[in-house]
């Protein structure tokens, strides 16, 4: 049965500096001023929090940015779940993961399941990593991972069990981050095998491996993992990729489990959007997990 209704809390996390190009900085502001959130704010039970943005003092590296903006990201969701609302987190750059889970599994206080559904699997390390892009970095730094500086926001080690998180998506990506994820135990759910047993099945495995973490879990969805004909909106087009509708029946069926904790959605590049198409999408997401509220006037 449905968990209470919980106000969802919208938190833009404008950071385009983990990736080559930066354009995914501009992402929250541009969908906070688009007509589809503006179709969208009247709905009585989602809010618009705040917008972060990474810092941008001369003299900070990339990641030195990213960490600042991370230790902000994920105060700003555990005060979100503090006073009882739902974090929905809007990137910029996936690195910003990194502060939203963090956060989440601090205030769970043990380490969760996580659904991060991409055309990448993120798994590089500082050792691995072929292009140095931290949002090719965000998942093997919440499996415990990665450059000290971008692991100390949530809960000490690791922020997520590998048994209950899940890369549903893949379809580009390199040999060491997809050993790391095999080492870990991660299982990945890639583009041949969603070919092979259709995307209705691929996901509900995917939900009952996160969903049966003990203290809740989560679900990422990189604006990628669409096919970019029908989503152009992203930082890293990368050709095919998985429908719209078959991923918002997803959520709406997702919302409904009692542990999901946050959800999050990333690498909204408003600068390649077409007429707003994938604005339009975020909006549709965000209302598929929204709980049901009468719109006022
Ligand atoms: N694996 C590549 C890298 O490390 C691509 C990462 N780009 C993404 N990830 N958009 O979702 O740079
Ligand atoms: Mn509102
Ligand atoms: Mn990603
Ligand atoms: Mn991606």
């Amino acid at each position: 049965s449905p968990s209470l209704p919980r106000r969802l809390r919208i938190i833009g996390a404008a950071s385009g500096v983990g990736a080559q190009d930066h354009e995914c900085e501009h992402g929250p502001v541009a969908f906070h001023r688009s007509q589809a959130w503006h179709e969208l704010e009247h709905h009585p039970l989602i809010d618009w929090g705040e917008t972060l943005y990474a810092p941008d003092r001369p003299g900070l590296s990339p990641l030195e940015r990213i960490a600042q903006l991370c230790a902000r990201l994920a105060d700003a969701v555990a005060q979100a779940r503090a006073a009882g609302e739902f974090p929905l987190v809007l990137g910029g750059d996936h690195s910003v993961a990194i502060g939203t889970w963090s956060g989440v599994a601090r205030t769970a206080g043990e380490p969760l399941g996580l659904l991060w559904i991409d055309a990448h699997m993120d798994s590089h390390t500082p050792e691995t990593t072929h292009s140095g892009a931290i949002h090719g970095m965000p998942l093997a730094c919440l499996l415990g991972r990665g450059d000290k500086r971008l692991l100390g926001f949530g809960l000490p080690g690791r922020q997520l069990l590998a048994a209950h998180t899940v890369v549903l998506g893949p379809r580009s990506y390199e040999t060491e981050e997809a050993e790391l994820l095999q080492r870990l135990g991660v299982r990945v759910i890639g583009a041949e095998e969603i070919a092979a047993k259709g995307f209705a099945a691929a996901f509900a495995e995917a939900v009952a491996i996160v969903a049966a973490a003990p203290h809740g879990f989560g679900l990422t969805l990189d604006l990628d993992a669409f096919d970019p004909r029908l989503v152009p909106g992203v930082g890293s087009p990368e050709p095919d990729g998985l429908g719209t509708w078959e991923v918002i029946e997803g959520l709406r069926a997702l919302a409904r489990a009692p542990g999901l904790l946050a959800l999050e959605i990333v690498e909204y590049n408003p600068d390649r959007d077409r007429g707003g198409v994938t604005a339009d999408l975020i909006a549709d997401l965000i209302a598929a997990v929204a709980p049901p509220g009468r719109a006022r006037g």
